[in-house]
Parts: structure tokens; sequence; C-alpha cells
């Protein structure tokens, strides 16, 4: 708002030329998003235990017994405190702003009906599984068919490493987004079993993304880094900025010991958008990188479920996700869940230092 209203009255006052700038409007969005959560968080964490959204633990890890009554849908406040912020601080008349708000909020919306029938349901049955998928695949293919169909974009991959082979896999790329979209939503929800286990590694990951979208949004850096340029996708830096300010404000909240988990509305709509953000970046093999954390945790159930049924009932670890194992293994909670951050910024560097290494 403030780039669409002041920014036209540089032409008369040069100090409105700072709205011009992607980097101040990216740092102000972050500011604003964080301080906002900081500020109605109490309030908002308060309302969730008179609606009672008080989160079903299962009793399988004995340490999590302390956690039964934390309220849940914390998405909720990041989704608020983002919007807010975006609506101050982005140039509303950016298509890509609009494409992500609508990935988070339709993955969003897909996790709020899992939260709510959770709650309703004994035992934190949700909705069925093919429900929750039937939904993330429609806001997956929505968001595909609007980037696909958008000139400036191309179907062309971007392989790590080489810098000239960028294949261009056609029609092809509609389901491989849908895929990495839906993986990555599903990804995010799989790690989000601990304090700040998920949001940690996901506001990693948005501070890799606006570094990459700035640069894909900015003809000279892209040409020097030789990453495709598309134009517009520079604003994105504000929307990642204020997603990180948003994660920030709501771990102030959920860092251990939680007082509210960002439930399903949440962790999908952060997944679905780091997937979206890949796409859109042309950085669609690299958020296997950025999000490695994500990718180790969920290949942690494929393996111990793949293992259980060839074996016959053996497990490789002692439960996954991954997180779990470390947890019977009696490794304190906070230690657990700082490492992984640790496992994740190293992650995250790998992953910009690719940028160079061409
Ligand atoms: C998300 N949700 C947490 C909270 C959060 C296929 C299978 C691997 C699926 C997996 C599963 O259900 N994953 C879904 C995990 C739950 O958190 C809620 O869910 C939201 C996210 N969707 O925001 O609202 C619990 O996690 C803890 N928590 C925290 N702090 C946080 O900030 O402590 C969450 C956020 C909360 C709280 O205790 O209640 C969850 O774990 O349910 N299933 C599993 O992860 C189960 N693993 C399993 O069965 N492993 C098997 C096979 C299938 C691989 C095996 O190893 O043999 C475990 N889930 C639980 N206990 N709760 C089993 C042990």
């Amino acid at each position: 708002m403030f780039y669409n209203l002041l920014a036209p009255l540089a032409s008369d006052w040069t100090f409105f030329n700072v709205f011009r700038y992607i980097t101040f409007r990216s740092m102000a969005a972050m500011i604003t998003a964080l301080v906002a959560s900081i500020l109605i968080g109490p309030r908002f964490i308060a309302w969730l235990h008179r609606i009672k959204c008080g989160q079903f633990i299962h009793e399988d890890v004995k340490t999590h017994a302390a956690k039964a009554g934390t309220p849940t849908m914390g998405g909720l406040l990041v989704l608020t405190t983002l919007l807010f912020s975006l609506l101050l601080w982005t140039d509303l008349s950016n298509y890509y702003i609009w494409q992500a708000v609508l990935v988070f909020t339709g993955f969003g919306l897909v996790g709020l009906w899992d939260d709510f029938s959770k709650l309703r349901h004994h035992k934190n049955r949700g909705i069925p599984g093919w429900a929750k998928m039937t939904g993330q695949i429609l806001v997956a293919i929505v968001a595909m068919c609007l980037l696909y169909t958008n000139p400036d974009y191309s179907s062309r991959l971007t392989i790590p490493f080489a810098k000239d082979i960028n294949p261009d896999i056609g029609l092809l790329y509609l389901p491989f987004g849908v895929f990495i979209m839906v993986a990555s939503s599903n990804a995010v929800n799989l790690t989000d079993g601990l304090d700040g286990l998920a949001i940690g590694p996901a506001i990693v990951a948005l501070l890799v993304f606006s570094i990459f979208s700035y640069v894909t949004g900015n003809t000279r850096f892209a040409t020097y880094l030789l990453v495709p340029y598309i134009p517009d996708v520079g604003e994105v830096t504000v929307f990642c900025a204020a997603l990180t300010g948003a994660g920030l404000g709501f771990l102030w909240f959920n860092t251990y010991p939680a007082q509210v988990f960002m439930g399903d509305v949440g962790s999908l709509s952060i997944g679905g958008t780091l997937g979206y953000l890949a796409l859109l970046c042309k950085q669609e093999l690299v958020l296997a990188v950025v999000g490695g954390l994500f990718v180790i945790e969920t290949l942690s159930v494929i393996f111990q479920v793949g293992y259980f049924r060839w074996t016959g009932g053996k497990r490789i670890f002692r439960m996954a996700p991954l997180h779990h194992h470390f947890e019977l293994k009696g490794v304190p909670e906070s230690k657990i869940i700082i490492r992984f951050w640790i496992a994740s910024i190293l992650l995250g560097l790998m992953a910009l230092s690719m940028l160079k290494l061409r």
C-alpha cells in the first residue's frame, strides 16, 4: 500500500523514494509482522484457549504428556500478521504477491478444515487422508496453472551445478509443480512434532528464498549469477521477508516450552508456500537442499514404513519421523530442536553457495 500510495510522491519529495526499494520494504515488512505477532500473540492464544483449541496428545512419547491442553491453530496468527504486513509494504499490483497469498491461504484452508475436524472428533481424527490430499492437489493445480500461463515463466528446469543444461519439460512441468508443492506441504507437516522444530528451518528456507527471489527479479544479479531472470519476481522478496517476520513472531510463542502449536493450518500453508517459492525462483531442485531437513524427516518415515513392511515388523528407527527416534533415545527436546536448526542453517548455506557453483 505504501508503495502504491507514497512512491509516486517521490517526483516532488525525494524522501519518498525509499518506498520504491525492495530492500527497505522487505526489512519493514519483516519488522511489522514480527512486532504485530508479539503484540497480538497473547490475546490470540487466550482466544484459542477460550474456544477450546487444545491439542490432543498421543501417549506413545511420554515426554509429550506435559503438552496436553496447549492450543493449536497458531498458523492463524502467522496468516493474520503476514496479510497485515503485506497490505502495508508490498506493491499491491504485483501478480506474484497475489499468487503467493493464494497458495498460502489455499493450503491454510485445507489445514484449517483438518484442524477443526480434529477438534470435533475424538482422538485427533481429522479429515480423511484422501480429502486432505485432494484439497492440497486442487490448490497446487490452480497455482501451477497461474504460473504456467504466465508468458514470463518457462517450463525449463534449473539443474544445480550445470549452467548449460536447462531441459524444457513442457506440459510435464504442471504435474511436477503440483508434486513439489504438495510434497513440501506434507514434509513440513511431518516435521511439526516438537516445539519450534518446523518453524525454525522454515525461517531459514524463507531467508534463502528471499535472496533467490531478489536475484531472480534483478537483471544484473541474474545475469551475473547465471540464473533465469523473471521480471517482477523481485517483489516476492517482500513476501518472503513478511513471512519470515510472521514466522519469528510465531516462534516467540512456539519456542520450547510452547504456548501454542501451529496446527495443520500453519504447517500445510508454510510447506506449500516454500514449494511455490522454489518453483517461482526456478530453484525447483535446490528446494531439496534448502528444505533438506524436511526431506530427511520425510525420508525417515518412508524408510521406516518400507523396512517395516519388507521385514514383516522390524524398524530402522525407534520411531519415525526422525525427531521421535532421538526423543525415545532420551535426548532432551530442546537439544534436538536446536541441533535440527543448526543442520537447517548448514543446508541453507549450502543452497546459497550453489548460486555461485555453476
Ligand atoms: C504431524 N503432528 C504431531 C500440532 C502441530 C505417517 C506418519 C509418520 C504420520 C505422522 C503424523 O501424524 N504427522 C502429522 C505430526 C502433533 O502436532 C500437532 O499437529 C500439528 C501439525 N500437523 O502443529 O498441532 C504433536 O506433535 C507435538 N508438537 C510439539 N510441538 C509443536 O510445536 O510438541 C507439535 C508441534 C502434538 C505435540 O505432541 O500433539 C504428532 O506427532 O502427532 N505420525 C507420527 O508422527 C507418529 N509416528 C508414527 O506413528 N511412526 C510409526 C510409522 C507410522 C512411521 C513408526 O515409527 O513406526 C507419531 N506421532 C505421535 N506420537 N504423536 C507417533 C508418536
